[in-house]
């Protein structure tokens, strides 16, 4: 090679540019060769053409070490992953539905890659969602102190994502290695740059953030895209911060099988497109630069073509997954926790305290525990205090601010626990505020071990204040328990005392699943019932455990977080009066220990159930339709719900006193069904 650019790469000369030609053929003949399966109906329906970007992932990939290094391709990034190393057997294989190690075993569409020993993590298909994870597994990186480089692509609509521009905040105040490519192709499906990004590009529109690095480059062009990428892979490889490369590509096929350009694209820009072509531009190039002849390209066509079709015939005669396994691998098994239910010896504890001691303890247990979230480092240590001390304790990597983003604190607690085994124990400050993170836990997190059907699990738990009954008005007071429990994939936690607390949220740290902890604020501090002797540092629960918190023979009251408090308070009552009630405490919401209600129920034969959340699709109804659908035999009363109204918690005492459950409803409501 005569180059004085590439010179300066890694992996010069005939070598590099002979290796990325044979990558960008393999994925134009995967391309081709996907085609016609879906013609032929072959088990794959959907196709997304990666023709025009074949020469961003290839060269992007060749930057990387594999197995060192990690990538986080979309969609389009097909040549990223054949680069890489993915074979064409396991894409064909993925494309078709079958049964293969890596991608997901059949679960999700085609080109969602997944690879753990290529060290590339699962992929949804949530547009941009990916950034956020890759800049989770810098910091991880980053922890560990390697030198580890991250690259995540993502076509130019992604980019009006917010994941995007947090993920650029993110990796730029934490200095991450991060690679961000963006593979421009001046289409979202149909709409067009003009439409999608202001200023029409996106180098411009990202200058602001400090210490990144930009570079605008053609993505057909070999030296301007491999001198990039050599410059932005070396400044991650030392940690000097991220760099977002944005290649300009043409989009040669349509958005994918479904879809028609010549709805939206004129004929004459389609045609100027395929003048763009990379491949055909790579070509020229190798023979000017006397590189290859036609002859040896043509040998290297040959070559291409026969291997994919050999490729396509073993991936065909794979297996198709077996219709049983389609629920299975939700959740990653847990081995055996021990049961400590016995009354600690120790102090009397809030549950706050409870709550800081088991994190506190985690952490001392195992180095890879890291806390994050919202004002929960330094002096302030979260705006209840759960996490005070413990960035003074184990210093600021391990328990550290996020930005005001919730999108990041998940997204990032995903990626961090996806790299060098970290387990992130996340803070929501408010439970009312996961919604603008929700996209990250219900379409990402929860998922990850289904979709990438067990290769990757995420041993991520977050903790979130919920509940009412402090004057917190609408947006924070939220109950939320019955949003979480209708997402497969998401254990739900949510403690009515200090040592359920500790000992539940040890369980959770210690979980390779994500695990949500609900924590009530209005328990936070509450001494009468939630102040329980402290357990030691080893005491755990399982989960699916339900404490039947007094026994009783005439009803059944459910309840978990509040109710269970007011409850109590309400059952003390009545046994002066000789009604006997059976108080049960759910404990956790997922996994659901139904099996004690309905032993409960075996008993006493009247169930009433108490929630603070909406009656409307609330987690009562949940447990109505279970018993009636397991006990129905058992009761001799209707089985009656006492549930917040169906509207916002409102500020004013008064108002919020006649929308959530109160002493006096459920005792109401106890009666009723006791005389029934
Ligand atoms: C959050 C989200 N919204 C919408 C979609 C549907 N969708 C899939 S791909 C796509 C266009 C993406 O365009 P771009 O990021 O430019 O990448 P390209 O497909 O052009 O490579 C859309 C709207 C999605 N998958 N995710």
């Amino acid at each position: 090679m005569k180059t004085a650019l590439l010179d300066d790469l890694p992996l010069t000369g005939k070598e590099r540019c002979l290796k990325t030609y044979d990558a960008m053929l393999l994925t134009r003949a995967l391309d081709e060769k996907m085609n016609k399966l879906v013609r032929q109906n072959k088990g794959g329906t959907f196709h997304v053409s990666v023709l025009g970007h074949e020469m961003v992932g290839v060269v992007s990939a060749l930057s990387l070490e594999p197995g060192k290094d990690w990538g986080l391709p979309y969609y389009r990034d097909r040549a990223f992953a054949v680069g890489l190393g993915c074979t064409p057997k396991d894409l064909l294989a993925a494309f078709l539905a079958r049964e293969v190690p890596h991608h997901s075993g059949g679960r999700m569409m085609p080109e969602h890659f997944s690879h753990r020993g290529l060290r590339i993590p699962c992929q949804s298909s949530v547009v941009g969602s990916q950034f956020l994870h890759a800049v989770g597994v810098a910091k991880a990186v980053q922890l560990a102190k390697r030198d580890e480089v991250v690259y995540v692509s993502a076509g130019d609509g992604a980019t009006s994502q917010g994941d995007f521009h947090e993920a650029l905040n993110f990796s730029c105040i934490h200095r991450l290695g991060v690679l961000f490519v963006i593979q421009d192709n001046d289409w979202a499906i149909s709409v067009p740059k003009a439409e999608q990004t202001a200023g029409g590009s996106v180098a411009k529109m990202i200058q602001g953030y400090s210490g990144l690095s930009v570079f605008d480059v053609d993505g057909g062009d070999f030296e301007q895209l491999s001198k990039a990428l050599s410059t932005a892979v070396a400044k991650a490889r030392a940690q000097e911060g991220p760099s977002v490369i944005v290649a300009k590509v043409p989009r040669l096929g349509p958005h994918s099988s479904s879809d028609d350009p010549t709805k939206y694209k004129a004929a004459a820009l389609i045609e100027q497109e395929k003048n763009c072509d990379p491949l055909l531009r790579f070509e020229r190039w190798l023979k000017e630069m006397g590189l290859a002849t036609e002859e040896e390209l043509e040998e290297r066509r040959l070559l291409a073509f026969n291997q994919v079709e050999t490729a396509a015939k073993e991936a065909e005669a794979l297996p198709v997954p077996a219709p049983a396994t389609a629920a299975t691998r939700v959740f990653k098994e847990v081995s055996a926790i021990p049961h400590s239910e016995a009354p600690s010896k120790g102090e009397a504890v809030v549950m706050v305290d409870a709550l800081n001691h088991a994190l506190d303890e985690e952490m001392a247990r195992d180095p890879l525990v890291v806390v994050f979230g919202q004002d929960v480092a330094h002096g302030k240590g979260g705006v209840f205090g759960v996490t005070r001390h413990l960035t003074a304790k184990y210093g600021n990597e391990r328990c550290y601010n996020t930005p005001l983003a919730e999108s990041t604190i998940i997204g990032t607690a995903i990626g961090m626990s996806m790299a060098h085994g970290y387990k992130p124990v996340a803070e929501i400050q408010f439970a009312d505020y996961l919604w603008t993170g929700i996209n990250q836990l219900f379409n990402e997190l929860s998922s990850i071990y289904y979709r990438s059907n067990g290769e990757w699990n995420c041993p991520v738990v977050i903790r979130m204040p919920c509940g009412g009954y402090i004057q917190g008005g609408p947006y924070h007071s939220q109950s939320i328990e019955a949003f979480l429990a209708h997402c497969p994939g998401l254990k739900v936690v949510i403690p009515s005392n200090s040592a359920d607390a500790k000992r539940l949220m040890k369980t959770a740290i210690r979980d390779p699943n994500p695990v949500v902890f609900l924590e009530h604020k209005a328990l936070y501090r509450q001494r009468v019932f939630c102040a329980q002797p402290e357990p030691g540092a080893d005491e755990l629960l399982p989960f699916g455990k339900a404490k039947v918190v007094r026994e009783g023979s005439d009803v059944t009251l459910v309840a978990w977080g509040m109710t269970v408090v007011i409850g109590n308070e309400v059952a003390e009552t009545l046994a002066k009066e000789g009604i006997s009630v059976e108080l049960i405490d759910l404990r956790t919401i997922v996994p659901c220990d139904i099996e004690t209600v309905l032993a409960s129920l075996k008993k006493t034969g009247k169930l009433l159930i108490a929630h603070e959340a909406p009656g409307t699709g609330g987690f009562g109804a949940e447990i109505a339709a279970q018993v009636i659908e397991k006990g129905f035999a058992f009761l001799d009363a209707p089985i009656a719900r006492v549930t917040g109204k169906n509207c916002m918690v409102p500020y004013c005492k008064d108002l919020e006193n006649a929308v959530l459950p109160q002493v006096h409803d459920i005792e109401v409501a106890l009666r009723k069904l006791v005389q029934f």
